[in-house]
């Protein structure tokens, strides 16, 4: 069958099956079918039947967090935090796979509005900072919360004096909304510090104010950090500090279900993954590193590919998993980059870590970097922990 009679043939079958029956139904009926036929066109031959998809039996999130919890006791609270952003995450994906057709791509109020680093802000990047603002209040675990949509850390009222603080960035790479690519919400839980604890007799502006210092803790300190990735399939990674697991959504069932367990990444990659549009500016020993990975003659011989989304999330999950290496480094116009270190470099380091690999300034290693300031930027590299050390000698 020729290619467009096959693709013709499949839109009347989808049609056909989507008059009758349910749409999730429908949907994996055809592929299921399409694929059949495209082994029998390959082959010549019968088409081999795919094994059922048994979505009752998968892995889910909140059956994952429960077996997780019953294991170890420490966890448990952290399963309330899970659930409320794997909601908040689902949310998210809804109103960005439809932003073109709910009007809710372009600028907050039409233009103008900055947060405070003076980036202008989506109508998305609002949205899905309240969002998460209102999933996490609810929860009961949570004193303290820092975006990067916000100017300051807000407390949450209704749980003041709760375990942990989470910093989050709403909808990273939002720059890329209208354009349908890839974008994604980041976080990082830590746990409050002792001095936090405020007594019903407190003084509210004294406590309010420690509770605030909180959010500023080093990736060292993070129990749980994790991404939300919006893209062909949403997809929700994250690490408790024992490993790294990715959750696909399966949409036909409304659930995460476990589809990339125990990431690792490879030692070794061959993708650099920078804005090079910036490299006149960089310092010298990161020119010579690129030059030198890119025509064959760094540590490994091979010559490496060039992949930049320019949304954090869609490009640290692409060097999770295929490796190689990723960095936003700071030049002559911005010394620190544009990263910022608490809810975005801290908690990426923090799962990139986990699954082997690698993390640091050029200089030192993100995780330990105390923060000053809650915005505050910080020079990133990360990914397979044999490119990350090649690119540490060339920047000694
Ligand atoms: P965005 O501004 O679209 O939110 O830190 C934000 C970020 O995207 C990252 O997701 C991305 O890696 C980086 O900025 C892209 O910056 P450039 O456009 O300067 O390459």
């Amino acid at each position: 069958m020729k290619a467009t009679a096959f693709a013709a043939a499949c839109a009347v079958l989808a049609t056909c099956t989507d008059a009758f029956m349910p749409a999730a139904l429908s949907r994996s009926l055809v592929s299921t079918n399409s694929r059949a036929t495209l082994s029998m066109v390959a082959a010549g031959t019968p088409p081999v039947a795919d094994p059922p998809v048994h979505s009752a039996s998968a892995m889910t999130l909140s059956r994952f967090m429960l077996e997780q919890s019953m294991k170890n006791q420490e966890l448990q609270e952290l399963e309330a935090l899970m659930s409320s952003i794997q909601i908040a995450c689902k949310t998210i994906a809804n109103l960005v796979s439809r932003a073109g057709i709910t009007d809710l791509t372009g600028m907050q109020g039409g233009g103008g509005s900055v947060n405070i680093q003076g980036e202008e802000q989506k109508k998305l990047d609002v949205i899905s900072n309240d969002i998460l603002k209102e999933c996490l209040r609810y929860t009961g675990k949570l004193g303290v919360i820092a975006s990067e949509e916000e100017d300051h850390p807000v407390l949450v009222e209704e749980a003041f004096s709760a375990k942990y603080v989470a910093v989050f960035d709403p909808l990273d790479g939002s720059s890329n909304i209208d354009a349908a690519i890839s974008t994604g919400t980041i976080f990082g839980i830590f746990e409050e510090k002792e001095e936090c604890l405020v007594d019903d007799d407190a003084d509210l502006a004294e406590a309010q104010l420690k509770c605030l210092l909180n959010t500023l803790q080093p990736g060292d300190n993070l129990v749980a950090a994790g991404y939300c990735m919006y893209s062909s399939s949403t997809i929700l990674v994250f690490t408790m500090g024992n490993g790294v697991n990715g959750f696909t959504l399966d949409p036909t069932i409304g659930e995460f279900v476990l589809t990339h367990p125990n990431i690792q990444v490879p030692k070794r990659g061959k993708i650099y993954s920078f804005n090079e549009a910036n490299s006149p500016d960089w310092e010298v020993g990161l020119q010579n590193y690129v030059e030198a990975i890119k025509t064959g003659k760094g540590q490994s011989g091979a010559r490496y590919s060039s992949r930049y989304i320019g949304s954090m999330v869609g490009d640290v999950h692409r060097t999770l998993l295929y490796g190689g290496i990723f960095g936003y480094p700071g030049d002559k116009k911005n010394p620190n980059g544009k990263l910022r270190l608490l809810y975005e470099a801290a908690p990426m380091s923090y799962i990139v870590e986990q699954a082997g690999g690698k993390s640091t300034t050029g200089k030192e290693r993100i995780m330990n970097i105390h923060p000053e300031k809650v915005h505050q930027r910080v020079p990133t590299f990360l990914g397979s922990a044999d490119d990350v050390s090649e690119l540490e000698k060339f920047l000694a």
